[in-house]
């Protein structure tokens, strides 16, 4: 890893040198990180994709669907993104999943996520990299918990029932101005799809999704620095809209 950015997260003081990883190693190393966040008092909370969508594999240039584990530090109250705690935050629209049921893969289909999801919420998730301007390998974005760092859910969530979460709309508009839009299906052809690739990724390290936990099933256009002071705020057909500002 390169860079050697901080920030205030005691695991952003780590100082990073760029190594030859394989993707075995670097889910270990996500692992090994979440451990000591898990230690430091952080309760795990679900779980995120990341590149999933065309969009985001060519702003990337990593063309390879990649997941993260997301604690309670990554909730934002109010949609604010504090002063001190971010590095060079960007913002995603994504659709997120409260999951009603254990999902324990191999051999998960969408079918099955569907039948597992509780409820649906607009949401942004809010990336940051420890990577000067986000340029990584896929092994370096892996080891970095997927540049996991904040979301904001909208709403008290709606039930996926006749809901087809593929032909959902968003329009993303920072400080007023559209800046993308899309549809749900850009994430793996469908977001249930793209649970269930994360689902059957992480049982080959003997994780799964439990009841409760919330999913990020991935953003579905590219994501858009946020400036201090400035405001994003993703509009979904039918399932809500979610804020975020960035304080100054
Ligand atoms: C990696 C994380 C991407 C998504 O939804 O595609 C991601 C990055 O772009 O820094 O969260
Ligand atoms: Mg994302």
């Amino acid at each position: 890893m390169s860079g050697g950015r901080t920030g205030t997260h005691p695991d952003s003081a780590l100082i990073c040198q760029r190594t030859t990883l394989d993707v075995g190693t670097a889910y270990a190393i996500q692992r090994a990180l979440l451990a000591r966040k898990v230690a430091g008092g952080e309760r795990v909370i679900g779980a995120k994709l990341g590149l999933t969508s065309l969009a985001k594999q060519v702003q990337m240039g990593v063309h390879h669907p990649i997941y993260g584990i997301l604690t309670d530090y990554n909730l934002l109250p109010d949609g604010i993104l504090t002063a001190d705690r971010f590095i060079q935050p960007r913002v995603e629209p994504e659709i997120a999943l409260l999951m009603g049921e254990d999902l324990r893969g191999p051999g998960i289909t969408e079918y099955h996520v569907h039948a597992a999801t509780r409820l649906v919420f607009p949401a942004i998730e809010v990336i940051d990299s420890r990577f000067a301007d986000f340029k990584f390998t896929l092994e370096d974005v892996i080891s970095d918990n997927a540049s996991s760092a904040g979301m904001a859910l909208g709403g008290m969530g709606v039930a996926p029932t006749g809901v087809d979460l593929s032909l959902i709309g968003v329009v993303l508009e920072v400080d007023g101005q559209v800046v993308a839009t899309g549809a749900g299906a850009a994430v793996l052809g469908h977001p249930f799809r793209s649970v269930a690739w994360l689902v059957n990724q992480m049982a080959a390290s003997g994780q799964s999704l439990r009841a409760g936990d919330i999913v990020l099933s991935g953003a579905i256009t590219a994501a858009f620095a946020l400036n201090p002071g400035s405001t994003a705020t993703a509009h979904f057909d039918r399932i809500g809209s979610v804020t975020v500002t960035r304080a100054i």
